[in-house]
């Protein structure tokens, strides 16, 4: 049955049995207190403010036996799928180097996996990614297109880097999306804000902007 959650620029219209819950790099190196993230100088608080309204969508979305795709951002221990020009970029610390949490941006580190809270239940899409695009160099758009997937529904961190990056890909690729705004969040609020505004501007030029309650209220 086709619906509509609460959105803007308009409201988001969706079936959910084409719609797929993308919940982005909620890993333990971007979200903890004591992850990289925090270790970099940041103020984590925004990304533990997400988990519980993420949590909620999650469970909706589970006991309406959507598909589920989770992301993770990290590269092969030895490296070999990392841009060289990557590996010198982060300020204080560098992708591969010791961090509090073990390697960071590594696959099979501690801080690489995700938190206990938003943990993928057995049969959901794990999609280990090498970039902030979740679609570069990974097999998500097959995934999607098997699935019949139309629309998404896109969660995590960080708002201006790879929940934005993901949407704009998707976008490109003809899905159409809506951000739940209190189910992402940036270190840096002002970004979280901006690229939020810059999704649905221009009639929802990449895609449309809710909320967790109104996402469940739609679902439900
Ligand atoms: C970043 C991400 N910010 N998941 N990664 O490097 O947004």
């Amino acid at each position: 049955m086709i619906k509509q959650i609460k959105a803007r620029p308009f409201d988001f219209t969706f079936d959910p049995e084409k719609t797929a819950l993308m919940v982005i790099d909620m890993q333990r190196d971007f979200v903890q207190k004591g992850g990289f993230g925090e270790a970099l100088g940041n103020d984590v608080s925004p990304m533990q403010k997400a988990i519980e309204p993420i949590s909620k969508v999650l469970e909706c979305c589970r006991s309406q036996h959507m598909l589920i795709i989770h992301t993770r951002e990290g590269h092969r221990p030895d490296l070999t799928d990392c841009p060289k020009a990557k590996l010198t970029r982060g300020g204080k610390t560098f992708i591969g180097t010791d961090g509090p949490m073990g390697r960071i941006l590594v696959r099979g580190e501690y801080g690489h996996d995700i938190i206990p809270e938003l943990y993928p239940k057995e049969g959901e899409v794990v999609i280990d990614k090498p970039g902030k695009d979740a679609f570069f160099a990974t097999d998500l758009y097959q995934i999607l297109l098997n699935r019949g997937i139309k629309s998404l529904i896109i969660c995590g961190v960080t708002t201006e880097v790879c929940v934005q990056t993901t949407s704009r890909a998707a976008n490109d690729r003809g899905f159409e999306l809506v951000i739940p705004e209190d189910c992402c969040a940036s270190y840096f609020p002002e970004f979280h804000e901006a690229a939020l505004n810059m999704i649905a501007a221009q009639g929802a030029i990449v895609g449309w902007v809710s909320d967790s309650k109104s996402v469940i209220s739609a679902l439900e």
